[in-house]
């Protein structure tokens, strides 16, 4: 009986973890829609993603990036190049948007500054 109980305490608690994600309080930035797919996490300024690659493995992070979320108690602007030029998308300081295709902006961000 115990041992029962404690297997089924398990499961709960693992996949409560799961709906939590990412814990730190960080910029985060996904290579597929809903936040799925690769990741990436900022904690500040990042002039060119052109030397970024996704943290599970490699791929490049430049013009790739298709949702987000935004940890940080500051707002963030990606651009659509290098040196924070062209069209901007601005995150509100701790949102997510799932889909940055209605925004004009799937896999557009080539740089990101943190306000
Ligand atoms: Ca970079
Ligand atoms: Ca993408
Ligand atoms: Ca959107
Ligand atoms: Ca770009």
């Amino acid at each position: 009986m115990w041992r029962r109980l404690s297997v089924v305490v398990g499961v709960v608690a693992l996949g409560f973890a799961g709906l939590v994600g990412p814990a730190s309080a960080d910029f985060w930035v996904y290579e597929h829609d809903d936040q799925g797919g690769r990741s990436e996490n900022f904690t500040g300024d990042d002039s060119n993603l052109f030397n970024n690659v996704w943290n599970d493995s490699g791929g490049n992070v430049n013009d790739n990036i298709s949702s987000m979320r935004n940890n940080e108690n500051r707002g963030v602007t990606m651009y659509e190049h290098a040196n924070y030029a062209g069209d901007d998308y601005y995150a509100r300081p701790n949102s997510e948007d799932d889909d940055l295709t209605n925004n004009g902006f799937d896999n557009i961000a080539s740089s990101i500054d943190f306000s």
